[in-house]
């Protein structure tokens, strides 16, 4: 069962550009045809999917329809985004604090009972160690919970338990800890940990805390899964590093044949926790594994892997050994058995390692480079291949005596993507009813296969009917950096607000009427409450001078969707965008004298153009009140 290819070997693979899966053949005009229709979402018809992209280190979450594939929004979350006014307000710019953004990698779907309840999505920082939650009733960012202390590099998250109680992280870096401290780099496998977080969320709410966290060995951890089924309260990491280099990590870091993934019980350490067993650490209960035994468990898997993918039944963990051309299966109830028998080879710091043989169901030999599987619910596997580039279709266990004998039988089909194939994803494949039908290759180089852009490339997606025995590949489209993962929601479960109901609206200072929209001052403090309509803000002028504070609220009053309203200020840096119902408010100093026209940015009306007022900024003891000049004008 040693892997059979040398990491010479594929490095040569990979500079010769070879791809096994080949290039993609043409199609006859009858299937292109086909493939057309199958996209083809008419005008005024909709997609039956959402398909939620991480938006790479663009901070963002895109939005696009499956099968048209058409990007229709975008989410902004760890990044400004002038086009929804999110990081211009009060209430978002508190959220982003002080990073101006975020490298969004995997995106999870709230669940109830291992199903998507189409409450909230949840995405990883993994460049400022945050979790944010998107509610899907507005699509919008409401909670960034982070940075996460004891955590650096959020990367292997999010990850979410089958009745959301948590989102379960691990860190890609180690450094030494708490954060703060500063040891040298090269004491690395003495003084620098890595973490694995139990982000704890609320079942009502969706509000997120850090619950509790265990302390790893300084391993680089990668992409997991979360159990369901018999598997249930238990989750997965593969690591890449656990040579625990800390220079050179291309060459250092690849030297074993096997690194060690994480099986972790995540019920036990919440268990742990509760019975007083953990230390804190700069306010985090922290479960030391080799103190608290039964939290976790290492187990040997394939060189540098990358996903560690449970299936639908929760019976199988399949792992990606991106230097090694199979995916690993491991049979859960094979892990239990090796836990009650004790069946280790050894320990690591305490925590017991799983003799590999005794958990293994087979190592499939899928090709070069699998990264990442994802499921259909019919007891087929789908894994992206990223040597290879091509998606590879295969079989679960059970397996026949004969299938097992030789697994390249279970190997079913492959459709080559284009190119280098990361993550890919299956409808619903991280529940345990996967919708099936499409899968999406997010692939890393476009390679130009576009109109040309200059050097600045997008990815590609590709989306692939799986539907039938043989896998087509149906239509492509693009993306800016970087789709890492994504989650497909069916259209029909979840039924978002389109406008926000004036009775909902709990901001004290919204007006609905002319009669409530004021300017006020107290000392140096201005506020005005603006009201925003088809095409006009009431009122269409403030007054102020230098040195004031100035406080401003406006309320979109229109209960009409699609009627949006923008606050633009010139030479001020704001640009607010109000929602139907919703009341936003920004606050700045005022350094500079002048008249600085504001204006409605996000087009609402034929008159949109004409919807405008004046911003005037008084010297100190000028203006039409002298010192304690504050007016409203026109109403
Ligand atoms: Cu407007």
């Amino acid at each position: 069962m040693k892997p059979t290819i040398t990491l010479n070997a594929i490095a040569l693979v990979v500079a010769l550009g070879f791809t096994s899966c080949g290039k993609q053949t043409g199609t006859s005009q009858a299937e292109r045809t086909a493939n057309a229709v199958a996209s083809y979402v008419a005008p005024g018809e909709k997609d039956e999917y959402y398909l939620f992209y991480s938006g790479g280190h663009s901070g963002q979450v895109y939005v696009a329809g499956i099968p048209s594939l058409r990007h229709i929004s975008t989410i902004p979350v760890f990044a400004p985004y002038p086009a929804t006014g999110y990081g211009f307000d009060e209430e978002s710019k508190k959220m982003l604090g002080d990073f101006s953004w975020g490298d969004v990698h995997h995106p999870a779907l709230s669940q109830t009972n291992s199903k998507y309840d189409g409450r909230w999505l949840f995405v990883n920082d993994n460049a400022n160690n945050r979790i944010a939650r998107i509610d899907l009733h507005d699509f919008k960012t409401h909670q960034i919970l982070g940075p996460i202390p004891n955590s650096i590099g959020n990367h292997g998250s999010s990850f979410i338990t089958e009745n959301s109680e948590y989102i379960l992280c691990a860190t890609r870096f180690s450094v030494p800890l708490p954060k703060g401290r500063v040891a040298d780099p090269k004491d690395y496998e003495k003084e620098f940990n890595g973490m694995v977080s139990g982000i704890k969320v609320d079942p009502k709410t969706g509000e997120m805390k850090v619950g509790w966290q265990i302390l790893t060995p300084p391993f680089d951890w990668d992409l997991g899964s979360t159990g369901k089924g018999p598997s249930s309260g238990w989750a997965f990491w593969t690591s890449y590093n656990t040579e625990m280099a800390h220079d050179t990590l291309e060459v250092n870091s690849t030297q074993k044949d096997r690194d060690l993934a994480a099986v972790v019980n995540w019920r036990a350490a919440e268990k742990a926790v509760a019975e007083g067993k953990a230390e804190m650490m700069d306010g985090v209960p922290i479960i030391d594994p080799a103190k608290v035994p039964g939290v976790l468990y290492f187990v040997p898997i394939g060189k540098s892997p990358h996903g560690m993918d449970v299936d639908p039944t929760g019976k199988w963990i399949v792992a990606g050994g991106k230097l090694q051309p199979a995916t690993t299966v491991l049979n859960f109830e094979k892990v239990q058995a090796a836990i009650n028998n004790k069946t280790f080879e050894g320990e690591f710091r305490g925590v017991p390692i799983l003799k590999y043989e005794a958990v293994v169901e087979g190592e499939v030999p899928v090709g070069l480079g699998p990264l990442h599987t994802q499921y259909d619910g019919k007891g087929n596997a789908y894994t992206s291949m990223f040597i290879d580039s091509c998606i590879v279709k295969w079989k679960l266990p059970p397996w026949t005596d004969e299938e097992k004998k030789d697994l390249t039988k279970v190997v079913l089909d492959k459709v080559p993507a284009h190119f280098s194939t990361g993550h890919l994803v299956v409808a619903g494949s991280d529940t345990a009813q996967p919708y099936g039908k499409w899968c999406v290759a997010m692939n890393k180089l476009s390679a130009g296969r576009h109109i040309n852009v200059g050097p600045s490339q997008p990815e590609s997606s590709q989306l692939i009917d799986i539907s039938g025995e043989k896998m087509k590949m149906i239509a492509e489209a693009y993306t800016e950096p970087e789709p890492h993962f994504a989650q497909i929601l069916k259209v029909t479960d979840v039924q978002p607000t389109e406008v926000y109901p004036k009775d909902e609206n709990k901001d004290p200072n919204a007006v609905w009427e002319k009669a409530q929209s004021s300017v006020t001052r107290n000392g140096n403090q201005v506020v005005a409450k603006l009201m925003a309509i088809r095409s006009r803000f009431n009122p269409d002028r403030i007054d102020a001078q230098v040195g004031d504070e100035l406080t401003v609220h406006v309320t979109n009053v229109e209960q009409t969707r699609d009627m949006i309203h923008g606050f633009g200020l010139i030479e001020h840096n704001i640009n607010m965008v109000m929602d139907p119902g919703e009341t936003k408010t920004f606050h700045i100093k005022l350094t500079k004298p002048g008249v600085f026209p504001f204006y409605c940015t996000n087009f609402c009306s034929a008159l949109h153009q004409e919807m405008q007022g004046y911003l005037v900024v008084w010297k100190p003891g000028e203006g039409p009140s002298g010192a304690s000049g504050a007016v409203g004008g026109t109403k």
